[in-house]
């Protein structure tokens, strides 16, 4: 069920569950501000989802209120996760839900990272 994005952060969404160690998930990465783990239902041969530490619901959210320290510490994390898994020369594909029209269903910032084959074009 896509979420509202302009709702508050909720503390027990399953991300949240996820970052405090309450509901297991199988790691690829974690700095100070990243972490990142194996989606549960992948859409490609390699599907990670990259959440930042902080507490936000959506893009609009992280956009608006993080620090540039957090902004730039996710950016980062997800470059260093698509190097990690020699992703760079094959190419890869970022992917962020916000909210009802984007389809978004959990209300913990995530990207989306799909790798491991040629993913076509994609605009929709
Ligand atoms: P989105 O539609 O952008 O909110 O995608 C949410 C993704 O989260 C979806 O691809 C499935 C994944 N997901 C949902 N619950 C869990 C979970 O408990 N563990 C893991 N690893 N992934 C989950």
């Amino acid at each position: 069920m896509p979420i509202d994005a302009t709702l508050p952060y909720d503390d027990e969404n399953i991300f949240a569950k996820i970052l405090r160690g309450e509901i297991p998930s199988k790691k690829v990465y974690e700095d100070e501000w990243a972490y990142a783990f194996h989606d549960i239902a992948p859409q490609a041969p390699l599907h990670i989802l990259v959440i930042p530490k902080g507490r936000y619901v959506s893009w609009d959210d992280f956009s608006a209120k993080a620090s540039a320290d957090e902004i730039a510490g996710f950016v980062r994390a997800v470059g260093t996760i698509a190097r990690d898994h020699d992703l760079v020369e094959p190419g890869y594909r970022l992917l962020g839900n916000v909210g009802a029209d984007g389809g978004q269903e959990v209300p913990h910032l995530h990207v989306h990272l799909f790798g491991g084959k040629p993913l076509g074009r994609m605009i929709s």
